[in-house]
């Protein structure tokens, strides 16, 4: 029984999966592309920009992120998917504002904290200038940004290349409205000068601390907005003598607050995170590599003898963390085998309900 939670950042939207107890299978924790295409698509799935996976750390911080992409790639960081996280965790766990978590990514150690207006501020960590970091084969300025030129249908474009982990494109445009967005979106994205691909960001400047950004994701196409992105185009505008070292990035999804002190120093996102939806994975869409029978016979018989020991000693019960991911693997087998269809949605629902009913309890304390 695969729970998953539905949450958005300014319109950018993620599947959510619980794993940091070690109870995601090894096919969730390193996804097949297509099941993950499946589950993000909006008509044949549940259908979202991406998902996201919490997990054990592998390190000393407190959890690990894996965000892979709608199209079953795997990225690196993501901003808007972070603050959903940042929230989910928050909804879990009845966690309150001035909350933080250490939260490992392949981009490193990244920190949202909960503000006391709900929403989530997080440390983006430093930005990648150096080209190779982004990676991009564009060379750096003066001021240290990788920069160039590019003829895209007989237009000259001035970009910069910018790394938050994940690559990303900005281009400074007059008229968000009048490019061919589709068109110079999906061919930046591809483009020989990021051997990674590009998120690619056309920017319009309204004022020093106001700022637009149209978003063609790497692995997702148009988004509502991208966070890691919001904070690769101030940086970008701000080395290009642009934009002050903070300013409002807006979004077709909604605003982003981005704050860069000084170089070297971290990059600071706020913005909203919102729960949508709970919900519970029709068990024939869950990705599942069965245990041998002799497995699921030996775990049978240690089921009935568990299930007799705990009518007689429920303080006895093991914990689920001490078993073996396998271990796991085989009581969720036997669990299965021994449990009908109806009583198992019963106990979803009646877990979703509690999930959901605290969260409400929450909102509306005072
Ligand atoms: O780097 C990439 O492949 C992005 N598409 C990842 C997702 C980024 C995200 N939209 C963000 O907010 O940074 C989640």
């Amino acid at each position: 029984m695969l729970t998953f939670s539905k949450y958005q950042g300014l319109g950018n939207d993620f599947i959510l999966m619980e794993g940091r107890a070690g109870q995601l299978s090894p096919e969730i924790h390193t996804p097949e592309p297509g099941w993950v295409q499946r589950l993000c698509d909006r008509r044949f799935g549940i259908g979202a920009d991406g998902l996201i996976l919490a997990l054990p750390p592998e390190g000393d911080a407190e959890l690990r992120m894996r965000i892979f992409n709608a199209d079953g790639s795997e990225a690196e960081m993501c901003g808007n998917g972070i603050r959903c996280l940042a929230r989910f965790l928050a909804d879990s766990d009845g966690d309150g504002a001035g909350r933080r978590w250490g939260i490992e990514t392949p981009a490193g150690l990244i920190v949202p904290e909960l503000q006391e207006n709900g929403q989530i501020r997080v440390d983006m960590g430093a930005p990648f200038l150096e080209p190779a970091s982004v990676p991009t084969t564009l060379n750096a300025d003066a001021t240290g940004l990788p920069v160039g030129e590019l003829n895209l249908d007989g237009e000259i474009l001035s970009l910069a290349a910018v790394g938050m982990g994940n690559p990303h494109a900005i281009v400074p445009v007059d008229d968000l409205n009048a490019i061919p967005f589709e068109r110079w979106g999906a061919e930046l994205e591809c483009h020989q000068l990021f051997p990674a691909k590009t998120n690619v960001h056309f920017l319009k400047v309204h004022e020093r601390s106001q700022l637009e950004i149209r978003v063609w994701e790497r692995g997702a196409g148009p988004t509502l907005a991208c966070g890691t992105g919001a904070c690769a185009t101030l940086v970008a505008a701000v080395l290009l003598g642009l934009s002050d070292r903070q300013a409002t990035v807006q979004l077709p999804g909604g605003p982003l607050e981005i704050s860069w002190e000084k170089p070297g120093a971290s990059v600071f996102m706020t913005g909203p995170a919102v729960a949508v939806f709970d919900g519970v994975l029709n068990p024939e869409l869950v990705p599942f590599q069965a245990p041998s029978t002799d497995r699921v016979a030996g775990l049978f018989a240690e089921q009935a003898s568990a299930a007799e020991a705990a009518s007689s000693d429920s303080a006895k019960q093991p914990s689920a963390e001490a078993c073996s991911e396998e271990e796991a693997q085989a009581r969720v087998q036997a669990f299965l085998a021994s449990t009908s269809l109806d009583s198992m949605i019963n106990l979803a629902t009646e877990s979703l309900e509690e999930r959901t009913l605290s969260r409400f309890q929450r909102d509306v304390q005072p």
